[in-house]
């Protein structure tokens, strides 16, 4: 398209400026005169167009949404206009729905169907009021990992109200609305804070880095000015996975060298956060350590590190669970809570799990805000948590 206007750009400043030589030439000016000013104006042009290609030239969303647990660091491909640029490997782009609702019932379509297809299909044999239906039903939140606590509490709202369901659909809508009392809405930034540290964590291969990419990409395209600190030092491609979201988000990073002390990656990563005037400085953790270490106390480290930095930061210290572990998930986030202090937490990969239910559980279990989502790999596939389009999406 660009291309095409820009041919017809060209043709039409062409003939202009033959046009233009020939009135120099038919007024008896000079020859060189004439052909000098067309050669200039000419090369005016061209400049300018190739200026309007560049700011036209943004990389696209599936570029950015990869990220691959291992990957090789030389695996070089050749991107737009010549620039080189590394691969992140990841999911195929593939075509899902668009907008946010799309993507988001396209991401949890598992977990649909195994909770409210199940519920349908006992309904459809069962009345409500049945002892068989109701054992049922519980067998499917427990299944779905809604949790045993919060699945007992649900059972028995349900019983009490079992009498005044006339049909499945009664019940799906008393469902939605107990279900939404459990979930917590996000926690807002205070953005006037700068920079706000956001402390990520979480055990190995949950999407921490994944997360922390798809956030600066978030951020950036916000308007918002990024630095990511790699204070996952033990392994190499931890440092060369996240430079490659820091180069696509267009962040700023911090790093060190490898096998370096975490916690001063994040004081340096602050100090220049603060020096550069970033909105927000995300600092990325390992989730296993390949020492004797013990991960708890090493993240205790950074923490106390960022906060000599800057003594009201960490502003938010955001646990990353792995929706596909289930019940684990919840005894992740009671550890973490117990040994760091945690204010918000993260669900990735719900696509690739039935046990979506967990979302209710861990925000009933933790009663800590769930800020984001993960439906996917590609960039748009991390949503801000929105309950009621969560409950939605799942019904
Ligand atoms: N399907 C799906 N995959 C995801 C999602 N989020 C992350 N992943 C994938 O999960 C894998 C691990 O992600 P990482 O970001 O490397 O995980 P990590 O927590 O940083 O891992 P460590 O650095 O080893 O601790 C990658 O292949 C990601 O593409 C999601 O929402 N859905
Ligand atoms: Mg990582």
């Amino acid at each position: 398209m660009i291309d095409s206007l820009m041919n017809i750009l060209k043709t039409l400043w062409f003939d202009y400026i033959l046009e233009i030589t020939e009135i120099l030439y038919s007024r008896y000016l000079l020859e060189t005169t004439g052909v000098i000013f067309a050669i200039l104006l000419l090369l005016i042009i061209v400049l300018m167009l190739k200026k309007i290609r560049k700011r036209r030239y943004k990389p696209a969303k599936e570029d950015i949404a990869g990220g691959g647990e291992e990957f090789v660091s030389d695996d070089m491909g050749i991107g737009e206009k010549g620039t080189r640029r590394r691969e992140v490997p990841g999911e195929p782009p593939v075509s899902k729905p668009p907008g946010i609702m799309g993507r988001l019932k396209s991401g949890l379509g598992k977990t649909r169907q195994s909770l409210t297809g199940r519920i349908e299909s006992i309904l459809s044999e069962k009345s409500i009021t049945d002892s068989d239906a109701l054992e049922e039903i519980e067998e499917v939140l427990i299944t779905s990992d809604v949790g045993v606590e919060t699945t007992m509490a649900l059972m028995k709202k349900i019983e009490q109200n079992a009498s005044t369901f006339s049909g499945p659909d009664d019940l799906k809508t008393f469902l939605k609305s107990e279900m939404l009392k459990f979930l917590i809405h996000p926690r807002k930034m205070d953005l006037s804070t700068k920079p706000y540290v956001i402390m990520v964590v979480g055990v190995n291969g949950v999407g921490k880095t994944t997360t922390i990419g798809k956030l600066a990409h978030k951020y950036q395209m916000e308007g918002k000015k990024v630095l990511i600190g790699a204070a996952d030092t033990f392994r190499a491609a931890a440092v060369e996975q996240l430079e490659i979201w820091a180069e696509r988000s267009g962040s700023d990073i911090v790093r060190h060298r490898e096998n370096a002390d975490p916690a001063a990656v994040a004081y340096d990563a602050i100090e220049a956060g603060i020096s550069r005037q970033s909105d927000i400085v995300i600092i990325d953790t390992a989730g296993r350590l390949q020492t004797r270490v013990n991960l708890m106390e090493q993240l205790k480290k950074i923490k106390r590190s960022i906060t000599k930095r800057a003594p009201d930061a960490p502003h938010e210290v955001l646990l990353v669970l792995d929706a596909t572990t289930g019940q684990n998930a919840i005894s992740q986030a009671k550890a973490f809570h117990e040994g760091i202090g945690v204010t918000s937490l993260a669900m990735t990969k719900l696509d690739g799990t039935a046990k979506g239910g967990i979302v209710i559980g861990i925000c009933n279990t933790m009663k800590l805000p769930l800020q984001y989502i993960g439906v996917g790999e590609q960039i748009d596939d991390l949503q801000p948590f929105d309950p009621e389009k969560f409950i939605d999406a799942i019904f």
